[in-house]
């Protein structure tokens, strides 16, 4: 059984990425080492920010708990309102911007599982890494 704890575990180790655009930060609970089949982080989107996320190797659900923004599927330019209780899933791997007016916490969960240094590239994209 795992168990772990994000303020006494997570925060401040490697854990707790910071993407390089500092829109977000992952906190990341369950890794691909962890043998789940899933990656399972607490993530927050920072308030004022928009972020262009596009990830073409995984699927990911995701899983509003607090803050409003939104987000914009730029394929079709449908936006959807996100706020307390929204749950998305990219079953079709959209290309989106997802944009904060008060900071999302978003629990969100990837298949195939991040190893944990994941941090998105210029079009928004996640590789598939190996341990
Ligand atoms: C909701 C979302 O996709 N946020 C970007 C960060 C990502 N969820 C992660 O690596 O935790």
């Amino acid at each position: 059984m795992i168990v772990r704890r994000l303020k006494e575990d997570i925060l401040g180790t490697p854990n707790e990425v910071h993407a390089e655009t500092k829109t977000w930060t992952s906190r990341r609970l369950l890794l691909k080492k962890d043998g789940m089949g899933f990656s399972f982080h607490d993530t927050l989107i920072h308030g004022g920010t928009e972020t262009l996320i596009h990830y073409a190797n995984h699927l990911e659900a995701v899983y509003c708990v607090e803050g409003e923004g939104e987000l914009e599927e730029i394929e079709s330019g449908v936006v959807h309102k996100i706020s307390d209780g929204t749950m998305y899933a990219l079953n079709g791997h959209e290309k989106h911007w997802l944009r904060a007016t008060k900071t999302l916490r978003m629990i969100c969960v990837f298949n195939p599982p991040l190893t944990g240094r994941e941090d998105h590239d210029k079009d928004g994209v996640y590789p598939l890494l190996e341990d």
